[in-house]
């Protein structure tokens, strides 16, 4: 943060607010730890605080401190949308373009409250006053930690605030080890360890939760995962057939992208899940070193996000996507080189 914004936000937390703190749709654990570790530290400086989160999260972040307070749009549109409107102050974590909260974005378009943005994709919009965005960061849970640093101090920092914020930073780093993981990061994570934080609890509630259904998508996908040596690539594909077959369930395939990345000589890994309610096929995209899948996503998959982690979508059938997939993958032959 610079010194400018760290001025503005002091002046603006100085006096009595009422706040609300967004995630993006379809929250992580970076979006639900951030905003609940942000709400647990202004509501501690006795600021009127409430999180709204678009849409519902997953299971496996249902145990989370003050998880039961958030307030669900899709779930709860009359409130949630009485506190959008009295807002004076609006934080918004872990994405920076409105259109990322979905059907809330008319509601945050029209708030007549102040925005402050923290968050670490990259290409941020200009709605805040206050944009703290640093696209090196490895979690936005890692910047509330800075946040709350540069214009307090981490002394406010409570064992609620610590567990919220260590399981962001653990899920956003893939337990600490994608590229963003700096030491830094670890002295964060060693930091929210002396303040409360329960990593050992926090890494089993949060990854020994599979289901049944988990379970068989994850046998299915692995099964059907093609990979393509000349380009240091693997790919899988789920049908909508076979996530009906075997149960899909919300958040069944989270994660299983990354599976391509465990092979030796893979770099670029790819999931396409069809979606017959939306008529789309999902897509995420993980690479390892300097092959940017956000530009790969950007350029061909009406999506982006970071450079080893990004998303997609195609509108075309499951088979002319891959095909479609397959066909770009020449061209970038020099870039995917293992
Ligand atoms: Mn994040």
């Amino acid at each position: 943060m610079n010194k400018e914004d760290i001025k503005a936000t002091k002046s603006l937390l100085s006096t009595p607010q009422k706040i609300v703190i967004i995630p993006h749709k379809n929250p992580d654990g970076d979006a639900i730890g951030s905003t609940l570790g942000l709400w647990y530290y202004l509501k501690s400086i006795d600021q009127d605080a409430v999180v709204i989160a678009p849409n519902n999260f997953p299971k496996f972040l249902k145990w989370m401190p003050g998880q039961e307070e958030i307030v669900i749009f899709e779930d709860d549109k009359e409130r949630a949308q009485k506190y959008i409107t009295d807002a004076s102050l609006i934080f918004t974590l872990d994405f920076n373009h409105l259109s990322r909260v979905g059907f809330m974005q008319e509601s945050l378009e029209a708030a007549e409250g102040t925005f402050i943005m923290i968050d670490h994709h990259q290409a941020p919009s200009d709605y805040a006053k206050v944009t703290y965005s640093d696209v090196s960061m490895s979690s936005t849970c890692e910047m509330v930690y800075n946040f709350i640093e540069a214009i307090d101090s981490t002394s406010k920092i409570t064992s609620d605030i610590a567990n919220c914020l260590y399981t962001g930073i653990m899920t956003d780093t893939g337990s600490f080890k994608y590229s963003s993981t700096t030491s830094r990061t670890h002295r964060v994570v060693a930091d929210l360890i002396d303040k409360g934080a329960e990593n050992i609890a926090i890494h089993n509630k949060v990854f020994d939760t599979n289901s049944p259904s988990r379970l068989h998508i994850l046998g299915c996908a692995l099964k059907n995962m093609v990979i393509l040596e000349d380009y240091h690539t693997a790919y899988i594909t789920l049908s909508q057939e076979e996530l009906d077959q075997n149960n899909f369930k919300k958040g069944d395939t989270e994660g299983i992208v990354n599976y391509g990345l465990t092979l030796d000589n893979i770099i670029f890994a790819v999931i396409f899940i069809e979606n017959k309610d939306e008529g789309i096929i999902k897509i995420s995209f993980r690479s390892q070193g300097d092959f940017s899948v956000n530009e790969f996503a950007r350029a061909h998959f009406e999506g982006g996000g970071h450079d080893n982690a990004a998303g997609g979508k195609s509108d075309l059938s499951l088979p002319e996507t891959t095909t479609k997939f397959i066909g770009l993958l020449d061209s970038y032959k020099d870039k995917l080189k293992g």
